[in-house]
């Protein structure tokens, strides 16, 4: 009994939140360098302002980062002392292809990525890897509209397969979409979608969700060619949804708010489309456009096992009236009277993640892999930068217990756990750095002042002696 005796702890990181190098050696534009800290974001992060290049107006977190891509070599060293078994990142899509749409890559992207998957493996760390953690090349969204076209499908291809052949044998473990589902949310970030005014935004999403899954599909297909030992995950926004009170028009919001959150993962891992989203999209006057082929090749290429980032669940009502919201990871719902919640309102649900953990194993079967969860939080330095994130561990603790319990009590079959921002990084929904999560402080405020040093918080210890125990000290 207990975890995996190879369970995979590590931490996770997105390329756009920590790299900075925005224009180093050849690397191009993408959506999220565009996404400024401040008031615009929101807007622009839904596609809802065209917003494409930089103005001087706005200060742009994402062009700095912390620094990571000259500094990797000391933070993955600083990983490996936790004793990390992997290291959840992502690759930058516009340092391999700089528009996206070039036919052959550029090198230096494709060094900096193996120097830093070699890094990793010195230190005992199997990377695990994200093919696009809301990133897409700009050029892609002025010429193609980005998701929405199809084309972009063949761009997609083209990165795909450049990745698996090359780092064939140093990369075992890919993601192919960051939280796919928040294309629904937030459709700039998560898909390159900017809209013009006036036209159906939700077939616009449905279309370029349509595309994503094709993508991921393909990208499996191609992967298992190269190296039939490579194992691919889809990767989910997840929370499920509690409903309000037992008023079986309470129950019946929460089920449908459930399944239109799975409704990429059903499609990534059953390959088909399930009936009730056919319906749905139907009623509603969405056309899919499926091509000769997309049936076959959805069903045929289904994904190894399913990750997903877990920060809390959430509540449906089938009342019509307006309800008190509580703010999540990009989605908001009906606030659950009984939870805390975080200094940004996310409120705090570690036997939720039990709940989350059992509803997917059972709609699926296939191994899980937690690939984000963790407290963003305040941290206050001591005159020598050391920080005592108590709140942060406890946080963690409970969410590893519940986790614990899901496995040896419920029987879920659990590959893995990377908690979110194992070092300090930019924000996605904020953009700003003093939403921490990390076991690693970094001396970086909102706006690109600090010498950047890193100091290991007292989390940092903690999470050691986790890993050194597979997770029976805690
Ligand atoms: C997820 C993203 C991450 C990360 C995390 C925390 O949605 O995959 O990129 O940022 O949430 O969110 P935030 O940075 O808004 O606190």
């Amino acid at each position: 009994m207990g975890l995996r005796k190879d369970f995979l702890w590590g931490g996770a990181t997105a390329a756009n939140q920590l790299e900075g190098g925005y224009a180093e050696d050849g690397r191009g534009l993408a959506n999220v360098d565009v996404i400024p800290i401040g008031e615009d974001r929101g807007p622009i992060r839904n596609g809802d302002r065209k917003h494409l290049d930089f103005d001087d107006e706005h200060f742009y977190p994402a062009k700095e980062g912390i620094d990571h891509y000259h500094r990797y070599k000391e933070d993955i060293a600083l990983f490996g002392e936790m004793g990390f078994k992997t290291y959840r990142l992502s690759i930058a899509w516009s340092r391999i292809f700089p528009k996206g749409d070039e036919e052959e890559p550029n090198e230096a992207g494709l060094k900096f990525y193996e120097d830093l998957f070699q890094e990793c493996h010195k230190h005992g760390i199997e990377p695990l890897v994200t093919i696009t953690h809301f990133d897409c090349p700009i050029h892609l969204i002025k010429e193609y509209g980005g998701w929405r076209n199809r084309k972009t499908i063949d761009f997609y291809e083209n990165l795909t397969r450049t990745l698996f052949t090359r780092y064939k044998g140093l990369v075992k473990y890919w993601l192919t979409f960051n939280e796919i589902n928040v294309i629904l949310h937030a459709p700039f970030m998560g898909a390159g979608l900017v809209f013009e005014e006036g036209e159906n935004k939700k077939q616009v999403i449905y279309q370029a969700a349509h595309h994503e899954l094709l993508a991921s599909a393909l990208a499996t297909k191609i992967a298992h060619e190269v190296d039939p030992d490579i194992q691919v995950g889809c990767m989910l926004a997840a929370g499920k949804y509690y409903p309000e009170t037992p008023n079986p028009r309470d129950v019946l919001a929460a089920q449908q708010a459930d399944r239109r959150n799975y409704f990429f993962i059903d499609v990534q891992s059953r390959g088909e489309y399930p009936a009730y989203a056919l319906k749905e999209l139907e009623r509603e006057g969405i056309e899919i456009p499926f091509e000769e082929g997309d049936k076959e090749l959805l069903k045929e290429h289904t994904v190894d096992f399913i990750s997903f980032s877990y920060y809390s669940n959430r509540v449906a009502s089938g009342d019509p009236e307006s309800k008190d919201q509580a703010e999540g990871n990009v989605i908001r719902s009906v606030k659950n009277p009984y939870l805390k919640a975080s200094e940004w309102g996310w409120q705090i649900d570690p036997l939720g993640l039990r709940i989350t953990m059992n509803d997917i194993y059972d709609r699926y079967q296939k191994p899980l892999f937690i690939v984000e969860n963790g407290l963003g939080a305040v941290d206050h330095p001591d005159e020598n930068g050391y920080v005592e994130d108590d709140y942060r561990i406890d946080y963690l603790a409970s969410h590893i217990e519940a986790m614990k319990d899901a496995v040896e009590l419920d029987g879920v079959d659990l590959m893995g756990y990377t908690t979110w921002g194992c070092i300090d990084l930019v924000s996605a929904g904020t953009g700003e750095m003093k939403k921490r999560y990390g076991f690693i402080y970094v001396d970086r405020d909102n706006y690109g002042n600090g010498t950047l040093d890193r100091t290991p918080k007292k989390s940092f210890d903690w999470y050691k002696k986790v890993i050194e125990t597979n997770g029976k000290d805690l």
